[in-house]
């Protein structure tokens, strides 16, 4: 049912965003309209008496079940665009392999003999070529952070004596911002890194420059 590996790292999980989206809106709709009828319908009048009526089993249980269909709904379509990201080992993958540290990244390419490193004061860039599955491999050295690359809608804690698995797919040419997202001490906010999302030719060029 699910593809192996992300098509698009970033549409998957926008896809998931707008489901939460028109979802949330249809709540606040459903919701502010009820309290608008009843302020409206049942408002105080000379002459009339408060509902005896304390209970109404259909209807109570019918909005549990009805907002439990939606948590379900939500649940799994959250994991199965999350179940994409965990890693497929496609063999046509890059691995890089990334190493959380106070208050920098490690990047290293195994196999291509490259390793990008940097810190708060020297913001480290790795490179991707687009559109091919990339596997990551992410650790830390010390205490736990977080890779959060916004624009792919992703983030994943890098955990020490753990690594994390996962694959993702960058669709389009250019620089991405990402950064630490895990508060992690006195330069949290300094730990920053850039992907550089080259095509084939480019990432090549990039590997070479920086054997
Ligand atoms: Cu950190």
């Amino acid at each position: 049912m699910t593809t192996p590996g992300p098509a698009s790292t970033r549409n998957d999980f926008s896809n998931v965003w707008s489901v939460y989206l028109w979802i949330g809106l249809a709540v606040a709709v459903l919701v502010f309209a009820a309290v608008a009828f009843a302020l409206v319908r049942y408002r105080a009048r000379p002459g009339r008496a408060p509902s005896r009526l304390a209970e109404r089993n259909a209807l109570e249980v019918g909005a549990a079940a009805s907002i439990a269909a939606v948590v379900a709904f939500l649940v799994f379509t959250t994991f199965r665009t999350e179940a994409k990201e965990d890693e497929s080992s496609r063999p046509d993958a890059v691995r890089v392999n990334v190493d959380a540290f106070q208050w920098g990244w490690k990047f290293t390419y195994p196999g291509a003999g490259v390793t990008v490193i940097g810190d708060n004061n020297d913001e480290p860039n790795f490179a991707v070529p687009v559109g091919r599955p990339i596997a990551f491999a992410l650790t830390s050295s010390d205490v736990i952070h977080a890779m959060w690359i916004p624009e792919q809608r992703f983030k994943r804690d890098a955990i020490p004596y753990r690594v994390n698995r996962f694959e993702m797919e960058f669709d389009a040419l250019g620089r991405e911002q990402g950064l630490c997202s895990e508060f992690c001490g006195f330069r949290h906010s300094g730990m920053r890194f850039g992907v550089l999302v080259l095509t084939e030719k480019g990432y090549e060029r990039w590997l070479a420059a920086h054997r």
